[in-house]
Formats: C-alpha cells, structure tokens, sequence
C-alpha cells in the first residue's frame, strides 16, 4: 500500500522522474512518481510515430550516473529509434526496480501548497490526495500537443492521428490518400516512412525547416573512442559544453571567412550528420545575421541539389528566419520523398487550409479527400504540462495566473510563491535548446543536493526571492537579447499556441554556463533563496549573474588562453600585442572610403586614418581618439567602431595617431589632439566636411584627450564643437575611486594595467592637471553637449560617473548611458559582442543628435 504522506511528488516518469526517483530512494526519502502513461520512457513511450527518432547520437543521449549501463547496454546505431529508446528506458528501470516506486496511469489533476503545514497537497485522478514536502513537475517540455486551431477538425470522419499520440499497434497507410499537416521535426521524420505505404501523399507546410541528413549507421568511431579512453572526461566536457554534447566551440568567424572555404567548413560538418555541428562550424552564426545567412544558405543549396523541381525546391528551403531560430531538424530521404510521383507539397501561405471537411481537406482552390489524416503540428511547449496541472501556491495564487505573460523562475527550477516546488527543465533553463539527458541528470542532482542539504540543516522550505527572480528574468532576456531567436515564430518562443506570451521560454546562455551558475548558487549559500524551518529563516538575496553573457564568454575564453598581462611587457611589445589581436576580429561595416593622411601635431607631422560615409556629403566631422592607455592603439586601432559610427551617425570620422608615452610623455598626447583638432576644423571643407558642425569622441584614454581637447577648444576661442562623446573615459587620475577596486582584476583593464598606463604617461604630479584630468578643470561651464558612457564592470566606471555628474552640474547637457553588465572593452567590441550594439546604437544616434 503506497503512502499518502510522503517526503516528495514526482510526476512523470520519463527520464528525468526515473533518475530522480532512484536518487530519491539512494538518499533516504520518501517518493511516490505519478505518471499519466502506461510505461516509464516519457517522450518515448508517447512518441511511436513512423521515423521517431533522437536527434542526439546515442552516444550523448545516454544516462551517465550509472557506469554499469554502458558495459550492459549497447546501441544499434548513432542514432537510436524511438522502440530502442523506450526498451532502454525500461531496462534502466528494470535494473534498478523504478516499477515499484511509481503508480502508471494516474494523472495529477491538482497541487496546492499549505502555508501553515508547509506542504503540498496532491490531487490525483484516482481521487487520492498526497501529501508532500516537496513537489516536483518532472513533465517535459515537449509533451502536450497543441491544439491544431485549424478550422474544421472535428468534421472529419475517417481516422485521425497526432505525432505525439500515436497509436501503440501502429499504423498501415497501405493504398490509402494521406494528408500530413505540419513540417517540424516529427513530419520529417515520419513523412518517408508514410510515403512508403501510402497512394498518394499531401504535405501541408506552413513554414519550411531546415533540416540535417542523419547519416545514421553505427556509433561514430572518434566519438566512442574518446568515451573509451576516458569517459569521465568526456562527460564532463559534455556537462560544461554549450548545448550538452562535447563540441568544441568554434573559433572561425563565417563573416571573416571567404565563401568557398565556409562552405568547405559546412560540408564537413553536413558529412558528421549531426544534430549540432551545423550550427556550430561558425562562432558568429548565432548573433550576426549575415553570419547565419552563409549556413542557411549552404542548407538551402542542400535541398536544391536534391529536390527535382525547383518550385518545389524553392517551398522546402526556408527563408526569412536564421539557422537554428526553429528546432533544425535531422532526416532520413525527407527531401528525396519530394522526388516521388505520389507526393505533393502544399504551401499554406498561398493555398490555406479553408476547413477540414468530413471526407478531406478544402483548401486554396481545392477540395481533396483523404483516407487519413495525420496532425503533425507540435506540442504547447515548456509550459503546457506545467500549467495543465492546477498549481497553487502560496496566497491562493496559480502558477497559470501567476505566467499569464511568460513563466517567471529562478534558474529555470524554482518560481516565488511556490515553496518546495522544483521543475525539471523548467522555462529558464536549458531544456530543449540543450542535450536533454544532460540538463536532466544536472536538475535531478541539483535538486538532490538542496533536499539533502535542507534535510542536514533542519530547513522545510526553500523559496527564491522576488529579486533573484527578476535578475534571472534578466539575465535570461540579455542571453536570448544578443541572438537571433526572437523575431522567428517559434515554439521556443511560444508564437505557435495562439495567446502564449512571447518569450524565449529555454535559457540560452548554454549549460555549461548554468551548471556553473546553479552550482554557484548551492555554494553561495543558496544565493537567492529564502530557507525556513524549525523556527528559524534566512534570506540570502542577490542576483547570480549581472555581467551581460557574452562578455563572460569572452572573459572566460580569454583566461584560457592565459595570456600574459600587457603590463608585464615592453611599451613597444604591448604595441604589437594589440596589433596581432586586432588583426583577427571582425573588420567592422563597409564605409564610402577610407582615406591614410598627416596633419600635423602638436610637435610635427602624426597620422590620422579618414572614414567618409557611403552618402553624399559635406558630413559633420568628428574628430577620433583611439584607446589605448595613452601608450598603445593607433589610428587604426579602433577601426570597427570608427566604421560602425562613421555609417550608423553618417559623419566622417578623423582618427588621429597622438603621439604615444613613454617616448612622449604628458602632455604630448593632448597638445596633439587639440593640434589635431584645429586642423581639422581648418581643413573640414577639404575633407568632405562641413565644418560648422564639428565633435569630437574617444575611447578610453582617447575619451580622456578629446575631453581635453573639448576644454582647450572653450578655452582657446575654438573651433567650435557640437558635443563630445566619451566612451568609458579616463578622467581623473588623481585618486582612486571603489570602482577601481571593485573591478581591480578580471575584466581586462586592470588596476595593474591603468597603473602601468598612467606611469608611462604622467607623473603623478602632473595628473592633477585639468590636462591629464579634465574632470579637476577649473570649470566645466560652457563646454559641449557631453555623451559619456560607463560600464558596471569597468574600473574607470566611478570616474566617468564623476563627469557625467560635474558637466551636469556645471550646466552642460549631458546624455549620461550606463552599459549594464559591461566592462572597459566590451562596448566598443564591434560584431564581436552583440550586447554591446544597443549602446552603441545609442551612441550613434546621440553622435547625430549633436548635429541635427
Ligand atoms: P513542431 O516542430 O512544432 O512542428 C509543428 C509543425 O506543424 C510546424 O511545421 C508548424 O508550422 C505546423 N503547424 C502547427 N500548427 C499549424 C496549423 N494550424 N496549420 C498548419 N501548420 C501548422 O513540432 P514537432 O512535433 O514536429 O517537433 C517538436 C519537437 O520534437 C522537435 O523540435 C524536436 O525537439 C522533437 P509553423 O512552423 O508553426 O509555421
């Protein structure tokens, strides 16, 4: 007789609910697992449709907790049938005597949290309520179909069948007019297989996908050798990688690549027949559109050399939405079946389906018959088998009520107010944007560790608190906000159930990324969280990632690359340093043209680099100071950037070589930046420009000089400036302010390295200088509309902060953009990091402001 009192719920008894129940029954607690089907398998025991198939080699998309398995249970094949999956899955659950603990063919109709018991009550279809101390929604996230929301589908009389819910005996098409509405991943799939049996076939598409040739056969021999040798590792590069499978991430830019060679590229990742290693030949095919216009492309080439008919060809090669914004999907001869004389693609757009009819399907012009008719139509993704049970949790509140406009978590695994309540794989988390055996055993052990962690400390409950849950909101919104998915209708976004809130339900900043995260939140004491019990409670609140998620990414790569610091080398070899690096970033937009010249400096000839617009002038101008700590960078050296504002502002640009410390220490680099300055306002009509509408702008130790150069301008009777656009500015160098301790290390520009930069150029004397520090000026009265951007991460924040403030004050107009989660370098880091380009664009439209 099971127990009505237990220490948790589980539901669902797919993957996920069987680790969990076994972990479950190894750590002491008690469990009862509810799942609605016959059998344990999940999505495997629901999905029998013709070509089911995992879209993950077998190789991958195995359990690894229990090392037994992979000597007692072998693969046919790299890609394993839905049949040798679910005998997989039965046979976990034989071993390891799972029957036992769970009860098939119940359904949870409801869970509601008692406040003053401190547990949940569930409600089951049998009429038994369970009580629990915790409540775990082990559901899936691709379990529910959708309503098909196609007008006429209870008409039709003859036989009907979902992807989703097929038959178990399954089902001969033999002779018969099949219609298949749907091309997602489990059309694909099963489309070759219905066409082998039927008479005729109609495909409905609405949307064409992109989708891979499995290639299957037998495991492939580098993937199992690597197991072989070393598992242990090979599994942690797995948990660590960006989707779960261990795929080196890609260096190669496809925007730097020259087309042939990219498709090169692409071919050999086409012959992996795999899942991931299309979308990840390139490091830029997930941000930059152009980028992901050169695989969809390639993808698209694919179909037109197999399908024969070109119009057809056409229909089935998706445009309008990048590579990997909808599930890619992998098949088997899908394209081939297109060849067939008995198969025929329907286009919705321009033929939509009028109403199903009793005997077939109206649609454009036409009525047709069909012996069958089978839905292919996808799922009510993430969210549907969460909220099809009535959750309620603290204050009488639904989790339904609570996600009316998107489901709110923290980390994907938790939500406030419900206490005790996990999902695994929950909205928020990396779910179906990652190798699910991955991203379950991670949920299962993570929940694991908090109930036995909860237990050694006497704790009941654990809640995350309201502003973990808005960080997690942000920082999932600034990883999807740098990539290509939210303009594309799709079920990751929740635009195929007409009414879902529109939102990228999955977490994108990759596993590796939140296993690092969830665990640093265990280690942080449960940073986030409120823990209660036995009369006592502590909130822990705070926010687990701030710093936008490509520039961690950046910042991790680069500290595996353990360079040497820049200040460890010579001035002349830091200068070559930067140089090297430049050489391998993206170049940045085309301009009109670029022209090399000389204008003379302060102390004789120095070199300034010309970027004019591709439309007809005169432009404003706007004089450029490149970063650099007054001692490295050139005219050169900020070229992406001086591309991207010289078209996004349509000005010119003049990027201007100052003489460089220590050779030419303070106040070399300003005196030529206001040298620079006055020649170019004398010089402006010569150039394209027209010099009544005159700025200037710099980054970093170049935001410094052209500050400097906007205060000798007001004080030396001109030229007249329109405004000044200072990107994380070196202002002050006469004290330190707590940003540059709080930011001391780890985010490019060190302390260390600003220490070294000031040395070489100014004594510390002479840095009081309004020269060497334009903030220390007398007065900042009068001077030019200011655009002044700061990063949360950079140790020059305070400083620039500091000017915003004291121009303001002063009375000078000042657009004061605080780049969240940026550090020093980021902003300015053009088609390498996507977060950045909303600043920029800001910039860009303040830099035409001046002139407008
Ligand atoms: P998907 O990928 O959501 O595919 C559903 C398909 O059905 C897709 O082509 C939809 O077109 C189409 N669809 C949905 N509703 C309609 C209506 N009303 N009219 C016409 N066509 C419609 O589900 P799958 O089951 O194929 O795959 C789900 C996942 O399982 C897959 O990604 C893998 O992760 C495994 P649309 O694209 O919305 O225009």
């Amino acid at each position: 007789m099971a127990k009505s009192d237990v220490d948790v719920v589980v539901v669902g008894a797919g993957f996920a609910g069987m680790y969990l129940l076994h972990e479950l029954r190894e750590n002491g607690f008690t469990s009862r697992v509810l799942e609605s089907g016959k059998d344990v398998g999940g999505t495997w025991y629901w999905n029998r449709y013709p070509g089911a198939r995992c879209d993950i080699a077998t190789t991958d998309y195995q359990y690894t907790w229990d090392p037994e398995l992979h000597e007692q249970w072998t693969w046919s094949e790299k890609h394993a049938a839905q049949p040798e999956i679910l005998e997989y899955a039965q046979f976990v659950a034989k071993k390891h005597d799972l029957y036992s603990g769970i009860d098939f063919e119940v359904k949870v109709e409801s869970a509601e949290w008692d406040e003053v018991a401190k547990r949940w009550h569930v409600r089951t279809s049998t009429g038994e309520t369970i009580t629990c101390r915790h409540y775990v929604m082990a559901t899936g996230c691709l379990s529910v179909p959708k309503d098909p929301d196609i007008a006429g589908t209870d008409r039709y009389r003859g036989p009907v069948y979902v992807t989703g819910r097929w038959p178990h005996e399954g089902v001969d098409f033999t002779g018969q007019r099949v219609a298949v509405i749907g091309t997602g991943s489990s059309a694909i799939q099963s489309i070759p297989h219905i066409a082998e049996q039927a008479k005729e076939l109609v495909i409905f598409q609405r949307t064409p996908n992109f989708s891979v040739p499995t290639l299957n056969g037998p495991q492939p021999a580098d993937r199992v050798a690597r197991l072989k040798a070393d598992r242990a590792t090979y599994e942690d590069e797995a948990r660590l990688s960006y989707s779960g499978v261990p795929i080196p991430p890609s260096t190669v830019s496809a925007l730097a690549t020259p087309r042939d060679e990219a498709n090169a590229l692409l071919e050999q990742s086409w012959q992996r027949g795999e899942l991931l290693s299309v979308g990840a030949t390139f490091m830029d095919a997930g941000t930059s559109r152009d980028a992901n216009e050169v695989v969809a492309e390639f993808v698209r080439s694919k179909v037109r050399s197999v399908v024969k008919d070109p119009e057809t060809a056409e229909l089935l090669s998706p445009r309008g939405y990048p590579y990997g914004t909808k599930r890619p999907c992998m098949d088997t001869n899908y394209y081939q079946t297109f060849n067939l004389p008995h198969v025929r693609l329907v286009d919705l757009n321009t033929k939509p389906i009028r109403s199903i009819t009793e005997t077939g399907i109206d649609f454009g012009d036409e009525s047709k018959e069909f012996d069958s008719i089978v839905y292919a139509t996808g799922f009510d993704a993430m969210t549907g088998a969460i909220v099809a049970v009535d959750i309620t949790g603290k204050d009488g509140l639904t989790l339904k009520q609570k996600w009316e406009n998107g489901p709110l978590t923290y980390l994907g695994l938790t939500s406030v107010g419900f206490p005790n309540l996990y999902m695994i794989t929950g909205p928020g988390s990396p779910s179906v944007l990652s190798n699910m055996m991955v991203s379950i055993e991670q949920h299962v052990e993570w929940i694991r560790d908090t109930l036995i962690d909860m237990r050694a400390k006497g704790l009941d409950t654990i809640e995350p608190t309201a502003m973990a849950e808005e960080g997690w909101r942000q920082h999932c919104a600034d990883c999807a906000d740098i990539t290509l998915f939210q303009d594309t209708n799709s079920w990751y976004m929740g635009a195929n159930v007409p009414g879902k809130p529109r939102v990228l339900f999955p977490y994108i900043g990759g596993v590796g990324r939140y296993r690092r995260i969830c665990d640093e939140v265990r280690e942080r004491d449960y940073l986030g969280f409120e823990l209660a019990g036995s009369g006592k409670s502590s909130t822990n609140d705070g926010l687990v990632r701030e710093i936008q998620p490509d520039v961690e990414m950046l910042l991790d790569a680069m500290a595996m690359l353990n360079l040497p610091p820049i200040e460890s080398m010579s001035p002349p070899d830091a200068r070559m340093f930067m140089e090297m690096s430049s050489a391998v970033r993206p170049p940045g937009p085309e301009v009109g043209e670029i022209i090399d010249g000389m204008l003379p400096g302060a102390d004789g000839p120095i070199e300034y680099r010309l970027y004019r617009p591709p439309t007809p002038g005169p432009h404003p101008v706007v004089v450029y100071y490149h970063g650099g700590g007054w001692v490295i960078g050139s005219h050169t050296s900020d070229d992406p950037l001086c591309r991207e504002l010289c078209v996004k502002s349509n000005v010119v640009i003049v990027s201007v070589n100052y003489r460089h410390a220590p050779e030419h220490r303070f106040p070399a680099a300003a005196d030529d930046s206001f040298a620079a300055l006055q020649w170019v306002a004398a010089n402006a009509a010569s150039l394209g420009g027209d010099p009544t509408r005159l700025a200037v702008a710099g980054w970093s130790a170049g935001g410094n000089v052209a500050a400097v150069a906007a205060q000798l301008a007001r004080d030396n009777g001109g030229p007249s400036l329109k405004g000044q656009l200072l990107l994380t500015p070196a202002v002050d160098g006469s004290k330190e302010y707590s940003s540059m301790r709080e930011n001391a290390e780890g985010y490019v520009l060190t302390k260390s390295l600003m220490d070294w930069f000031w040395d070489h150029y100014a004594d510390p004397s002479d840095r009081s200088h309004p020269k060497a520090s334009p903030l220390l000026a007398e007065s900042l009265a009068n001077l030019p509309p200011a655009v002044i951007v700061t990063g949360q991460y950079d140790p020059l924040r305070d400083e620039g902060d500091a000017y915003a403030a004291a121009l303001k004050a002063a009375g000078v107009p000042v657009q004061h953009i605080q780049a969240r989660g940026h550090t020093h370098t980021s902003v300015g880091m053009v088609d390498v990091l996507p977060s950045g380009r909303p600043v920029r664009d800001q910039m860009a439209a303040a830099l035409r402001g001046f002139f407008v």
